[in-house]
């Protein structure tokens, strides 16, 4: 263990094989789509990817230093580990935008970590501590379920990394669940901070898990299995790797997907990616559900209490994974 920042300590810990979750989403009864394209990508299993999204929403809302949080994480360590990923673990003390100190924990599963030319995929595991967006004024400073925002991303790659460790891909993939995304300053509070959201991927921007940790691009999934949910062209992703954009949304596209994925210009969202790509200088982009239509943009339940498993769907997460499957699988 090694002591870095004053304020932040970091430490790494490097596990391989070992622990196993007894409790598992597992394959069954998804039907598979028949792709354009002739393709060496495995079969992304929805059902699958919903499990592993249940199973992060039944500990509770995974607010930082709380006992769901630390219950969660762990069960996320395990599930990288038993799929045959190099974990990481990376723990941080962040500091919220009221002071609080976040006991934090980045976890990165890493497949061919040998290999210099790799992707980077991404999603917070962490859950908002209000809902500061529900229209019951009674519920703003209550903490919710985050069955979209934040579980859906990570029971994607959660089954994406399942494929992964049964049939290697031929680059180098490392997969990062961030904490501490969803404890930005609250629309309750007057005082306006910068940088108050995406604290673990602030932190992990700064201290790699890997020194000099490159990537040829990024892909981080935010809100990705809510019924109905569309995928728009999100401005910063078209700023920093607009021909990843290109890649991802026409693939989708090919496979079928074309009603999540929306040929147009989404709004600027502050996410994790934006992290990634300027301190580390790795193009990313952002698969998150927009709704041109909301006054947020975002879906009707974000950030109130009706964010909860409710509203996700397998045939959306299958979309995303699938998509994000034939991307890796023919680089
Ligand atoms: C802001 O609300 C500033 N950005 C959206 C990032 C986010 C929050 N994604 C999920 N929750
Ligand atoms: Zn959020």
């Amino acid at each position: 263990m090694v002591k870095l920042i004053p304020l932040c300590s970091l430490f790494l810990l490097m596990a391989c094989g070992s622990a196993g979750s007894p409790e598992q989403g597992t394959t069954t009864t998804t039907t598979p789509q028949t792709p354009v394209t002739t393709s060496k990508a495995p079969t992304f299993e929805a059902d699958s990817a919903y499990t592993y999204v249940a199973n992060q929403v039944a500990f509770g809302p995974r607010v930082p230093n709380s006992k769901a949080h630390k219950q969660c994480g762990d069960y996320l360590a395990a599930e990288l580990t038993r799929f045959g990923a190099q974990l990481y673990v990376q723990e941080a003390n962040l500091k919220a935008y009221d002071g609080t100190l976040l006991e934090a924990r980045n976890l990165i599963g890493s497949y061919n970590p040998e290999l210099s030319k790799r992707v980077l995929l991404f999603a917070h595991w962490d859950s908002r501590p209000y809902s500061d967006h529900d229209p019951d004024p009674a519920n703003l400073r209550k903490p919710l379920d985050g069955a979209d925002d934040g579980a859906s991303g990570v029971g994607v790659l959660l089954e994406i990394a399942r494929q992964l460790g049964q049939q290697a891909p031929n680059i180098g993939v490392d997969i990062l669940f961030c904490d501490a995304e969803d404890y930005g300053t609250p629309e309750f509070v007057d005082d306006y901070q910068p940088d108050t959201w995406c604290l673990g991927s602030q932190f992990w921007a700064k201290n790699p898990h890997v020194k000099n940790y490159k990537a040829e691009f990024g892909i981080l999934l935010d809100m990705v299995g809510g019924k109905g949910a569309t995928f728009f062209r999100e401005f910063q992703s078209m700023r920093s790797a607009a021909p990843i954009v290109q890649m991802v949304w026409s693939k989708a596209r090919d496979l079928g997907y074309g009603k999540f994925f929306i040929n147009a210009d989404g709004g600027a969202i502050t996410d994790d990616h934006q992290y990634v790509i300027s301190g580390r200088g790795i193009p990313s982009i952002d698969i998150i559900n927009y709704d041109p239509d909301t006054e947020t943009g975002f879906a009707s339940y974000w950030h109130t209490q009706k964010d909860n498993m409710d509203n996700i769907d397998r045939e959306t997460l299958k979309a995303v994974g699938q998509t994000v499957l034939e991307v890796i699988y023919n680089q």
